[in-house]
């Protein structure tokens, strides 16, 4: 019976995942999801529609259901005997630990990928001792982790200039090719160099035309930098604001990707921003989606 991954859409780390279940498993399923909203949505019409029990396994990578939907699969003993949660965001960790869900791991160590890599080579034995996928998996980390940054590891900060070079779709099956089981150390190629070239360009033109877009504007003693652009530059942005020092907060709206991303710049932490528009994350990047609701709240409070 064919594998599920209901996994994050849009970041290294939860393609990654995908791509995992890709090497190790025959058979692979997988649905996008942009945030926990559109998992619950996408969640429940899965169960509703008994798809499960055509799967053998079902994993959800990177993300974690909002507590009606646990209860859900909770309830549900068919269900929630093939169900594993894997995931590494603070706020799901809060929301979870109520009652026992023993199908949830979630650990604060690590990312989706690594904590999915270790979860196959322990309970499934799958994955071949292989150089070039334990590097990718490193990398992943580096780069989910904002680690890439302290190191200067340009290699794991280039998935993710590849991601929006190729787009999902293209960065899942270039990936999964390049994989190949045949140990050696993870090397870009001549071609991937040139892509990575090609889209770091684009996006520096992109980018100086959206720092000329944030509006500014300062709130109990916090400088808020507010902006419209492309889901693919909310990280990019928030780099280059990090550099000028020029707010304390970055509100990202993302039309493309129907999610509000929230950066910290200086040290503020950011989750509590998020959770204010039933959002969640981590102390430095945490989104919510971009409903009506949220969009409302936003431009009174940041834009008027
Ligand atoms: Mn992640």
């Amino acid at each position: 019976m064919p594998i599920k991954i209901f996994s994050h859409q849009a970041d290294p780390d939860g393609l990654g995942c995908i791509i995992l279940g890709k090497k190790c498993f025959d058979e692979v399923d997988y649905t996008l999801c942009k945030n926990v909203p559109d998992l619950d949505y996408k969640l429940d019409k899965f169960i509703t529609n008994e798809e499960y029990l055509n799967y053998e396994k079902i994993f959800i990578t990177d993300l974690c259901p909002s507590i009606d939907l646990l209860d859900k699969i909770l309830n549900n003993e068919k269900l929630s005997s093939k169900v594993t949660v894997i995931d590494h965001h603070i706020s799901n960790l809060e929301k979870t630990k109520e009652k026992d869900y023993s199908f949830v791991n979630i650990n604060l160590d690590g990312c989706a990928t690594s904590l999915f890599y270790d979860y196959l080579k322990k309970h499934w034995a799958l994955i071949l001792p292989d150089k070039t996928l334990k590097e990718f998996v490193e990398l992943t980390k580096l780069h989910d982790t904002w680690k890439w940054k302290e190191v200067n590891n340009l290699d794991a900060y280039h998935l993710e200039t590849l991601l929006h070079k190729l787009g999902t779709i293209g960065y899942l099956n270039h990936f999964v090719d390049k994989l190949d089981f045949v140990s050696r150390h993870f090397k870009y190629t001549d071609e991937e160099e040139k892509w990575i070239k090609e889209q770091l360009e684009e996006e520096q033109k992109y980018l100086d035309n959206l720092l000329k877009r944030v509006i500014y504007k300062k709130m109990d003693k916090i400088n808020y930098g507010i902006v419209y652009g492309l889901y693919n530059y909310r990280n990019i942005l928030s780099d280059k604001l990090r550099e000028n020092k020029s707010c304390d907060v970055l509100i990202f709206i993302a039309v493309d990707n129907e999610t509000i991303s929230f950066r910290s710049i200086s040290d503020i932490e950011v989750k509590s921003i998020a959770h204010d528009f039933n959002g969640g994350g981590h102390d430095k990047a945490a989104s919510c989606s971009l409903n009506h609701e949220n969009e409302r709240k936003i431009i009174e409070k940041f834009l008027s």
